[in-house]
């Protein structure tokens, strides 16, 4: 066991002092803040993948330089464990602390002390791939990261700009690499013959869905679902819009998936483009979230979200398993949090058993992993499907007696090939749903009327200290600030059918409100008169106070 090269560690670290006094926190994904603070988080990250690399028996980590559906001027950085999955929440807490260190003396005496803990053997190599989205902050912070590899002599190769889920596969396939459960080829290339060849399968003797119109947030997604449009060819036409990478302030401003999501709004800039019936989704700021809508024939708005993508996605998977006849040795699961709407857990769980768990990914991602097929969606358009190791080989191995079995068991391997298992990814996951309005032959109505959406409002509020909120029960409710949960319940109760939650963000720095009740105006009603009691507990400047209905 070598010792950390601390020479090298102080001379870079002194050039990525910790200037800022905001206490970084590794939340929901990663650190998220405002970029021009995050110089010296990026640069104690690089040091910290490589060490988790040498824990890791030098398999390579991930890192992704992005801030998702946060506005243009924020920037984060999250780990990728080499399973291509989030990292491993126990790390988190070393990340943070090491981030808070307040001089490169503090941060080299943690460092020792957590390497000691961890007992990570440093004469292993250290291997990282990383990436980051269109953020005009990326280049500098790439280049503290780099920094950080420099100084813990990590072997590191640059993805370039490139969508979160596409560094998830990357990171699973590099690591899968000539072995049985190789994940595919390590590059995007790879990643797009993986994706489009089972698409093309899963269509043939389809009609060629009709052109589907993406709204990419003018992000990394602008680029890389152009890409994946020449895999697809004529098998998937599709029109790219919001694609303004280099606008300033473009980037997740009047579009994306969090803006579909939070308002409930078609994007301004899809007004004159989007015809009535036709499809329509928007991705986030790195492409790992999916939300669809369209508008009817009176010209209304309807919004498709991840709920309604884990109703579609669960019932096609729950009929191609009795098709295969293998209902009785594959388990599915599904696996939501509080933010699904009650319409959509009732009509899950009367089908397949429905598990609730807190906000981010990596809970859902591990709830998932239970199941032998495990799908999970987040409301907000995040999610994915798992097929457990034992399941692709079953399926692979498995002896059709009937023509129906062995075109369902054929489906079901594809499907496994075309969903980006690693985590949520937009472009996958719109693959995922085309296929299956295909088989179907739904359009968005016939989808949406799958079930009826409770009426729900999520609402921010902006407080003085959002880390006094603190939750239990999967986040549905309120321990702290005390009896704050107490006038939810009672607010929630005045409503017909009403339900609402609050909970810290754990990407922005805002509270989030979230209401169902039984029609549009009692929803609203009832996220900002909470939001106004969060406010009045919790608030700072009296102008941010949520006014509606108050
Ligand atoms: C991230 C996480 C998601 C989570 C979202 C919002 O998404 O990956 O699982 O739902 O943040 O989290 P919060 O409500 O805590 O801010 P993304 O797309 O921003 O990376």
């Amino acid at each position: 066991m070598n010792s950390l090269p601390l020479g090298k560690i102080t001379l870079f670290s002194d050039l990525h002092p910790k200037l800022y006094p905001a206490y970084f926190n590794y939340g929901t994904a990663g650190f998220r803040m405002p970029g021009k603070v995050l110089d010296s988080v990026l640069f104690r990250v690089g040091i910290l993948a490589g060490l988790r690399s040498k824990k890791m028996d030098g398999k390579t980590v991930g890192i992704m330089v992005t801030a998702s559906h946060n506005p243009e001027t924020d920037n984060g950085v999250k780990m990728v464990d080499p399973r291509g999955e989030m990292l491993d929440s126990s790390w988190e807490v070393y990340a943070t602390t090491l981030a808070n260190s307040s001089t490169t003396e503090m941060f080299l005496s943690t460092l020792e002390e957590f390497v000691e803990a961890e007992k990570i053997d440093l004469s292993k190599p250290a291997r990282v791939v990383y990436a980051r989205d269109t953020r005009p902050s990326g280049p500098a912070l790439v280049a503290a990261l780099e920094d950080g590899f420099a100084a813990i002599g990590a072997e590191a190769r640059n993805a370039g700009i490139t969508t979160t889920p596409i560094l998830h596969y990357l990171v699973k396939a590099i690591n899968t690499k000539g072995t049985e459960e190789c994940f595919g080829d390590d590059s995007e290339h790879g990643y797009f013959t993986k994706l489009s060849e089972a698409f093309k399968k899963l269509l043939l003797g389809k009609p060629t869905p009709s052109p589907l119109v993406i709204d990419c947030a003018n992000g990394v997604g602008a680029p890389i679902a152009a890409k994946l449009a020449q895999y697809l060819a004529a098998s998937m036409p599709m029109l790219l819009t919001n694609t303004a990478i280099d606008n300033p302030g473009a980037l997740n401003n009047l579009c994306g998936a969090d803006y579909i999501k939070t308002t409930q709004k078609i994007p301004p800039s899809l007004m004159t483009v989007l015809q009535p019936g036709q499809r329509a989704c928007s991705l986030d700021g790195d492409a790992d979230r999916l939300m669809y809508y369209y508008l009817d024939s009176r010209g209304q708005y309807h919004m498709l979200d991840g709920d309604k993508i884990a109703a579609l996605v669960a019932s096609f998977i729950v009929e191609l398993v009795k098709a295969a006849g293998l209902e009785n040795r594959i388990k599915i699961g599904v696996v939501q949090t509080a933010y699904a709407n009650g319409s959509s857990t009732k009509y899950l769980s009367t089908r397949l058993p429905v598990k609730c768990v807190s906000t981010g990914v990596k809970h859902l991602h591990h709830a998932a992993e239970h199941y032998d097929v495990g799908i999970y969606f987040e409301a907000n358009g995040h999610g994915t499907v798992l097929f457990s190791q034992q399941i692709q080989n079953i399926l692979s191995g498995c002896q059709p007696s009937t023509l129906a079995q062995s075109i369902a068991i054929n489906h079901l391997i594809n499907l496994a090939q075309l969903i980006n298992q690693t985590v949520g990814d937009a472009l996958s996951d719109m693959l995922l749903v085309e296929v299956v309005l295909a088989h179907r032959s739904y359009g968005c109505v016939e989808w949406d009327s799958l079930y009826t959406d409770l009426p729900n409002r999520l609402v921010k509020v902006l407080v003085e200290d959002r880390n006094i909120f603190k939750t239990e029960d999967a986040e549905r409710r309120l321990v702290s600030p005390p009896g704050l949960q107490e006038k939810i319940n009672d607010l929630s109760h005045k409503y017909d059918s009403g339900r609402s939650f609050v909970r810290p963000s754990g990407t922005e720095d805002v509270v989030r409100v979230y209401a169902e009740a039984a029609t549009k105006q009692q929803a609203d009603e009832l996220a900002f008169r909470i939001a106004g009691v969060v406010y009045d507990e919790a608030g700072g400047d009296a102008s941010q106070r949520p006014m509606e209905f108050l």
